[in-house]
């Protein structure tokens, strides 16, 4: 009857499912990558968030197979799209803190790798900073073996954990995700605008790239377009999409 144990039988049942949000290059446009993102289609309860399941996965240790499972599909759509003839991108996938801390990490992801064959380049991974400023020392042997493999690590939601800066240039970190909540007013709160120019500035000043997320409108893409923002994702370029509905959009756009 409960939540709980439904997500036991998900992942055999095939109710879960990942749907992909582009991200494009501000200079012209192009998408540049997609974020994967989890859904359970519930038999019973319809669509449920990961809002909900994830952190009850986190708690019971399913997040362990399941998110073998998310990196698995996300490297094999990925590859399919490259063997279609489309513009190689990145695929990028998020992880919780409970993965990180698991020791066969590194040698899940080499072994997902190796059995897709999706060349490393192409997958990133997002970690938060409440994930990394854990352990910082175990954390940063971690993000160096992937860094090593040619994986690509973003820093997801950021400015809204308690990072430490000192340790930014520590950690083997390709890309920073401005995090939505300082996006929704960028165009029109002064002191947002402030951190998003600021966060940009920091990642260009790191040598590493910045994408901003939550961009729901015009005004969000100006800003961030004339700020010298890398990167962007939002409701405004598009929503989440199912994997066919993605790869339509990228053979419309070629
Ligand atoms: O897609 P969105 O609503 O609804 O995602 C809600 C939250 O769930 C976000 O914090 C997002 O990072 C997280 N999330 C989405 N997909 C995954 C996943 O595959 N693994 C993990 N660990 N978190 C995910
Ligand atoms: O924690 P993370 O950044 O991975 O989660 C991304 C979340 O943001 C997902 O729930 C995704 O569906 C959602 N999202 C993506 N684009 C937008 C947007 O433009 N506005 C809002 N409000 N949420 C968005
Ligand atoms: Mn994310
Ligand atoms: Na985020």
């Amino acid at each position: 009857l409960s939540l709980e144990n439904d997500l036991w039988h998900a992942m055999t049942n095939n109710e879960l499912f990942l749907v992909y949000q582009p991200q494009i290059d501000f200079r012209d446009g192009s998408v540049i990558g997609m974020e994967a993102l989890i859904r359970w289609q519930h038999p019973k309860r319809g669509l449920i968030s990961p809002m909900e399941f994830i952190p009850m996965a986190e708690c019971n240790g399913l997040i362990i197979p399941i998110g073998i499972w998310v990196l698995e599909t996300a490297c094999k759509h990925n590859l399919q799209l490259q063997k279609e003839g489309l513009p190689p991108i990145r695929v990028a996938v998020n992880l919780s803190a409970r993965q990180i801390g698991d020791k066969d990490f590194v040698d899940t992801v080499r072994a997902v790798i190796e059995a897709t064959g999706l060349d490393p380049s192409y997958l990133e991974l997002e970690v938060t900073e409440s994930m990394v400023m854990h352990n910082v020392e175990e954390v940063v042997v971690i993000l160096n073996s992937l860094n090593e493999m040619g994986i690509q690590l973003s820093l997801d939601d950021f400015g809204t954990g308690f990072s430490s800066l000192a340790y930014l240039k520590r950690f083997p970190i390709d890309r920073l995700k401005i995090d939505q909540s300082f996006i929704f007013n960028c165009d029109s709160d002064q002191g947002d605008a402030i951190i998003a120019q600021t966060i940009i500035a920091l990642a260009h000043g790191l040598k590493i790239k910045v994408i901003a997320e939550g961009i729901e409108k015009q005004e969000h893409f100006s800003f961030l377009k004339e700020n010298g923002c890398d990167e962007g994702q939002g409701y405004f370029i598009s929503r989440p999409l199912a994997f066919k509905d993605l790869r339509e959009l990228l053979i419309a756009r070629l």
